[in-house]
């Protein structure tokens, strides 16, 4: 009897270890809306100068639905303003997007606007 009640009270406790664990992972993401006040829009590729930005963090793209897309592409892609075959394109006008560990990639794919500076680069720690 003693020895169940003292595992079932280990068990609780690291229950509720983990749960604090998960949620001190949850508090550490932040969440940047792309090109503040005025979101995705031409121009944009300099915001990230000065921020710091960390594997989990959430980027919100805001713009009019129709207007501009989200592409998430490659260094070649960014680079070069062209989206690779197979890229995930965001289209709402409200995406969330979470930051990988590394360097992000995003373009607007609707030809031309890329060029006109809807482009960011990422390096998320
Ligand atoms: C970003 O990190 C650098 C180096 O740790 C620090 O000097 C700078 O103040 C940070 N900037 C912001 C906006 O947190
Ligand atoms: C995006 O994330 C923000 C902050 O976490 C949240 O307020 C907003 O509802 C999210 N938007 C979508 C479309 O999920
Ligand atoms: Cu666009």
């Amino acid at each position: 009897m003693a020895v169940e009640r003292g595992s079932a009270v280990i068990g609780m406790a690291l229950i509720m270890l983990s749960l604090i664990l998960l949620h001190s992972e949850n508090t550490d993401a932040a969440t940047f809306k792309v090109g503040d006040a005025s979101g995705w829009r031409f121009g944009v590729s300099n915001w990230p100068n000065g921020k710091n930005f960390t594997a989990g963090d959430i980027l919100e793209f805001t713009y009019t639905q129709g207007m501009h897309t989200v592409a998430v592409v490659d260094k070649n892609g960014h680079d070069t303003c062209t989206v690779p075959s197979g890229a995930q394109i965001f289209r709402t006008g409200n995406d969330n997007v979470t930051l990988v560990k590394g360097e992000n990639y995003f373009i607007c794919s609707v030809p031309g606007h890329c060029a006109m500076g809807m482009q960011l680069a990422i390096n998320a720690s």
